[in-house]
């Protein structure tokens, strides 16, 4: 055999290999699934709580434990991971949502295969709480405690990953492949994975990434809707805009189809519904008007630096999409106070992350106004101390650590998100480009980064963590993996 016919056959096992989990072997278990043995697989710093073998849909042992943390710590991040008898040799790791606090998140994840398909096929999966248990829109947590707000802001993902996927290497007898998958924070934190432990995993899917300084941009648009009680955009109101982008951005990717394919090409202005008489259901008030623009506009300082991206001009009344993340269901009872919805459970949920963030995080106090927070001032400065602590913000273009051993990165982000502007992903993936090229080391890298950004009009109205479903962003064409210019 020459080295033209062994190379041949290296690229055929190679490509074999790669094809997904039906080719790997199956592992088989090879520990009992019992709590001290268990315990005896696991690392020092870990305490296995339960494992019992349960039978839907497939045999499999479902471990609960935690990772106790240090410096600052103590604390107990929370895991559970499921090991089916007969497993593909994949270990999955699913990410958060929102804070974070229970492993609930997962099992209304609608952008993957369903928790008992993934058993069923024999993967390997944990998940963690990030080292607090809590509501996912609530961050009380965090007063005061350093040690949960690092778990939760780089940390806890990581020991996680290393107590579960020594314990199910361990398992099976063999070192599995390791992947991650997560949407909205839990796209920041396969981020915070690739750029800080790039060795926790061979592949990672990052959706509609909370990167970047989101929680400013969170605090500006609400800081410009709840100026006034008239720059409240009731849903209806909504259903007005949204037909007008589309009425006029729809033909500018040059066919008109119902979608908005780029809608960086959309010029569409809110002055064109200004109410020309009396404010009517059909027209907007100026509030209203200035409000959109501020939100399209997205957060700048005063000298016109962009600290974070607007949203798109795409489809906001779609499944109360910008409702529930932006303007609100209903209108707020206490207009032009700190807490302009005095419900909580009112308050949309932008209002939420960036008044829980900036009360228990960044302030430190429970009383503070996260309507007085000022962009050009030290406020920002603040801000961007505690949240990119570890460099949690996830921003951290240089990923030559995590490709040097081929492993992968694939990003999608809907266009139409509510929550996190998909330009602040795309100024993500050019910045790791111009990252890549100006490393010699990196460009000689494979491609290994991939970005999608797509535009669906599918959306689970049951889950509004991940509201915009990106499912085709996977299974699309390869053509359009970039984002066009
Ligand atoms: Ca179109």
């Amino acid at each position: 055999m020459n080295r033209q016919q062994a190379s041949a056959i290296q690229a055929m096992c190679a490509f074999l290999l790669s094809l997904g989990p039906w080719v790997m072997p199956a592992a088989q278990a090879s520990v009992n699934c019992t709590q001290s043995a268990v315990q005896a697989i696991a690392p020092s710093s870990t305490t296995i709580v339960a494992a019992t073998t349960q039978s839907d849909p497939v045999t499999y042992c479902d471990v609960v434990g935690y990772v106790t943390t240090l410096h600052p710590g103590p604390n107990q991040v929370n895991f559970e991971l499921t090991l089916p008898a007969e497993g593909n040799g994949r270990f999955l790791f699913i990410g958060n949502g929102g804070f974070g606090g229970d492993f609930s998140f997962p099992e209304v994840f609608p952008d993957f295969e369903s928790i008992p398909d993934l058993t069923k096929a024999g993967f390997a999966i944990a998940f963690t709480d990030t080292g607090h248990q809590g509501n996912f829109l609530e961050g009380a947590w965090a007063l005061d405690d350093e040690a949960k707000q690092d778990d939760y802001l780089f940390r806890g993902v990581h020991v996680t990953a290393v107590a579960a996927k020594t314990i199910s290497n361990t398992f099976y007898g063999r070192r599995s492949r390791s992947y991650f998958a997560g949407c909205s924070d839990g796209g920041r934190e396969g981020l915070v994975e690739a750029q800080r432990y790039p060795s926790d995993f061979d592949g990672i899917v990052v959706g509609n990434p909370a990167i970047g300084r989101a929680i400013p941009g969170f605090n500006w648009n609400q800081e410009h809707l709840t100026a006034n009680a008239e720059s409240y955009i009731p849903p209806d109101k909504l259903a007005l805009v949204d037909a007008a982008v589309m009425s006029s951005c729809d033909a500018a990717d040059g066919v008109t189809d119902g979608l908005i394919q780029d809608p960086r090409k959309c010029s569409f202005d809110p002055a064109s519904l200004l109410c020309s008489v009396a404010n009517n259901s059909n027209c907007l008030n100026e509030a209203q008007v200035a409000g959109l623009k501020a939100v399209y506009a997205g957060a700048s300082e005063a000298n016109g630096r962009i600290i974070y991206p607007g949203l798109m001009k795409s489809d906001p009344a779609v499944g109360d999409n910008w409702a529930t993340w932006i303007t609100g269901l209903v209108p707020p009872d206490a207009p032009g106070t700190p807490e302009p919805w005095s419900d909580p459970a009112l308050a949309p949920w932008q209002f939420l992350f960036q008044d829980q963030v900036l009360k228990f995080f960044v302030f430190g106090d429970s009383t503070y106004n996260s309507l007085s927070f000022n962009l050009n001032s030290s406020d920002l400065t603040k801000t961007q101390l505690v949240m990119n602590r570890g460099g949690a913000e996830g921003a951290n273009p240089d990923l030559s650590s995590f490709q040097t051993g081929g492993e992968k990165l694939i990003i999608y982000h809907g266009w139409s998100d509510a929550a996190f502007s998909p330009l602040e992903t795309v100024r993500y993936y050019d910045a790791v480009t111009v990252s890549r090229a100006a490393s010699t080391i990196q460009s000689s890298l494979p491609d290994s980064l991939w970005l999608r950004v797509c535009n669906t009009a599918s959306l689970a109205a049951r889950v509004r963590m991940c509201s915009i479903r990106c499912r085709r962003c996977l299974n699309g064409s390869k053509k359009e993996k970039r984002p066009t210019r």
